[in-house]
């Protein structure tokens, strides 16, 4: 039994890996950087004795990811856990002004890439008889907030795909969760701004965001509980941000 991660070289989906390795779960990461993910495996392995296959994927080419599955089925056959966590914001502007090719890379990557992977790994958990999905949305896909649009709208996709998803998997034992986190210190801001670490800081400023770790442990809650229990969905905010543009920032 194993544990299918996306996006796991950085943040909630690193901090995933290492909270499923703590409780001895095998684990399949993918991403884009190989070399974070052969540091996190070679740590995994070595801290807690879990066997840790890692493969580079794009999840946006769809060849790649029905490749991968196909090539590696023995592989693929033992995860019981589908974390759909990879993802991106890039920029921050109005429908007017945005750029196209931000927008295609949000929707390729939130939207289609979680689809493509899902498309190959469904069938499999089916086979198997039952298995959990858990597809990492975020407050962004329930309210918008100023110049969020794109990535917004790519949430809300994940909201509704998530949903749809319980009702096509109805009857295979396969449950489906979504965790909607608000402002998570990764470094996902600084991806959003193209590695402007100083306005990527400006973000969390004066606030105590959540971390990956406070994301990891609600999906290893989800995950623990008895087969005949599904958490359909769980939104969480840090304790200083109220709604997604009501921020209670210190200034000192
Ligand atoms: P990070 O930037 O730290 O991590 C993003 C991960 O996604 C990286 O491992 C990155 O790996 C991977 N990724 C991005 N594009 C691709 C791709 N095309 N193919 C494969 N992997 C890809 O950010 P977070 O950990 O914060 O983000 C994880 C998820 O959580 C995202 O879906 C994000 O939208 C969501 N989220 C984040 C919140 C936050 O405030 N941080 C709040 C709510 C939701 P690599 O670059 O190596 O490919
Ligand atoms: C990330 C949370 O509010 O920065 O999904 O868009 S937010």
């Amino acid at each position: 039994m194993s544990v299918f991660i996306t996006g796991a070289s950085s943040g909630i989906g690193a901090a995933c890996a290492k909270a499923f390795a703590a409780i001895g779960h095998d684990l399949v990461l993918v991403a884009r950087r190989a070399d974070r993910l052969e540091v996190l495996a070679t740590e995994l392995k070595a801290q807690y004795r879990v066997g840790v296959e890692t493969f580079v994927l794009d999840v946006r080419k769809r060849k790649d990811v029905e490749l991968l599955v196909s090539e590696n089925l023995p592989t693929f056959k033992k995860v019981e856990i589908l974390l759909n966590n990879a993802g991106l914001a890039k920029g921050l502007s109005t429908s007017q002004a945005g750029d196209p090719d931000e927008w295609d890379l949000m929707i390729d990557t939130n939207i289609k890439g979680l689809l493509y992977v899902s498309r190959a790994i469904f069938p499999l958990l089916i086979e198997r008889g039952g298995g959990h999905v858990i597809n990492m949305g975020s407050v962004a896909g329930r309210w918008s907030y100023p110049k969020g649009n794109v990535y917004c709208a790519t949430k809300a996709a994940i909201k509704v795909l998530s949903e749809s998803m319980r009702v096509d998997l109805h009857g295979t034992g396969v449950r489906v969760t979504e965790v909607a986190p608000g402002m998570v210190e990764t470094e996902f801001a600084e991806v959003r701004f193209s590695g402007d670490k100083k306005q990527a800081k400006q973000v969390y400023q004066g606030l105590t965001p959540l971390s990956a770790d406070d994301i990891a442990e609600i999906v290893i809650w989800c995950a623990k509980r008895p087969a005949h229990v599904n958490i359909q969905e769980v939104v969480v905010f840090p304790t200083a941000q109220s709604s997604v543009h009501l921020v209670d920032r210190k200034t000192s």
